[in-house]
């Protein structure tokens, strides 16, 4: 059932998205959800309204007014366990009108457009620069607040923040406790940053950026708090939980790294002081995390490619934009001459929407994890097999642990 994970979309839990940056819709086809989840429109709008968001993005989003329609797999507001197809329009529906979208022969630098342009064999880049458009990040976006309402059910939280740009970068620490706090200082922010002194600097460089014609990118970083130990695998390179996060996050436009927990800082410490020490708390036994208390989270919740029972942490690195207002070197592709590249209009800097993107996939990850091992075609089944495993893990030890003396006794057998 596993090995064709991406072509055997009975399976598991998967998406596709479909659709142009100008063209009628940006849509999203999700398989694998099971029936009676119930979908909350508002926040699925919501998540939407905060993609379209943040300091620094340009002219396109005055133009948009995103809201999701379920055309599909669901009935009276819940799934009703067929494929759940969803859209948003675009109010800038142009693709076909070449006054107003016309062919690009110079390629932005950084942006789809020479790979996508040579590899489509034309020297038109819009075709591939229509589709790579982050526009398309809109569904996903829909998609991963589906996710984050299954995930809900469950009390587990997905919650993404710009940690920085430039020389502006906050040390905020989040744990459940201040969850709420965080959460309430990051939607204050202009830049989706729940620090207010580090919000103004960002706001400041980007201000800076748009001047200088330039643009920026940045740090955006994902917590996933009430994780139960155990989603994800360490039995095939493929079912890893970090390895799909990394995949997930990488394959937002525009972004570079991804780092989980302590991430690239791993390789400037030994390993006292990067391991996270395993402790027991009794009073926690009934918790996701099984009783087990990790003093640090360097790990970022994650161990073998499973969830270990922390707070999971994922940080993506985004460039910069890659349309420039000042242009940058290029070639025309028909003529081969050096030209700037073509300018279309775009954001100085799209990092806090990126940041609501990261938390959308990587809230789809963790369901595609939570349903593989839970499984069931209905709510009602999901929840039924999530208690009985966090049941099981409370009876641990289920077998009588094998001694030495066992195995004397069983040689002398022998
Ligand atoms: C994008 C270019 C801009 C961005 C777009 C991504 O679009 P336009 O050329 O229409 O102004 O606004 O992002 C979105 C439309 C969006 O909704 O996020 C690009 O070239 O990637």
């Amino acid at each position: 059932m596993q090995q064709n994970r991406y072509h055997a979309p009975m399976a598991t839990l998967t998406y596709h998205t479909a659709g142009e940056s100008h063209g009628p819709a940006v849509t999203c086809l999700i398989y694998g959800m099971p029936a009676g989840l119930v979908l909350d429109i508002q926040f699925i709008n919501s998540e939407l309204t905060r993609r379209q968001g943040g300091y620094g993005r340009g002219g396109r989003q005055k133009i948009e007014n995103d809201k999701v329609t379920f055309i599909g797999g669901v009935r009276l507001g819940k799934t009703t366990g067929g494929p759940v197809a969803l859209q948003i329009p675009n109010k800038d529906n142009r693709l076909d009108d070449l006054k107003r979208t016309p062919p690009v022969y110079r390629p932005r630098p950084g942006h789809a457009d020479l790979a996508g342009s040579v590899k489509w064999l034309t020297t038109d880049c819009r075709n591939s620069l229509e589709r790579a458009s982050a526009r398309e990040t809109a569904a996903r976006t829909a998609a991963g607040a589906v996710a984050q309402c299954l995930l809900g059910e469950f009390g587990i939280e997905t919650f993404g923040f710009v940690r920085g740009l430039l020389d502006a970068n906050t040390d905020i620490q989040l744990n459940e406790n201040n969850l709420l706090e965080v959460k309430h200082a990051r939607n204050q922010s202009e830049v989706y940053c729940p620090d207010e002194s580090t919000s103004k600097k960002i706001i400041a460089h980007i201000r800076q950026a748009k001047i200088d014609k330039d643009t920026l990118g940045g740090l955006a970083e994902v917590h996933v708090f009430g994780c139960p130990i155990g989603l994800g695998s360490c039995a095939h390179w493929d079912e890893k939980l970090d390895a799909r996060l990394a995949f997930a996050v990488m394959s937002i436009q525009a972004f570079k790294a991804v780092e989980i927990g302590l991430g690239k800082e791993c390789a400037t410490r030994p390993g006292s002081q990067v391991q996270d020490p395993i402790e027991y708390d009794e009073s926690k036994r009934g918790q996701p995390s099984a009783g087990f208390v990790r003093p640090s989270n360097n790990a970022g919740g994650l161990e073998g490619g499973m969830t270990n029972g922390q707070p999971i942490v994922v940080r993506g690195t985004m460039k910069p934009i890659s349309t420039l207002l000042q242009g940058m070197p290029s070639v025309d592709l028909n003529t081969k001459q050096a030209e700037q590249s073509t300018y279309e209009r775009s954001d100085v800097c799209a990092l806090p929407a990126a940041s609501v993107v990261m938390q959308g996939v990587v809230a789809l990850e963790v369901a595609r994890a939570f349903l593989e091992k839970f499984g069931g075609d209905t709510m009602h089944e999901l929840h039924a097999n999530y208690e009985n495993y966090l049941a099981m893990v409370q009876r641990l030890p289920l077998e009588k642990p094998i001694e030495a003396g066992d195995l004397e006794a069983d040689q002398t057998e022998a």
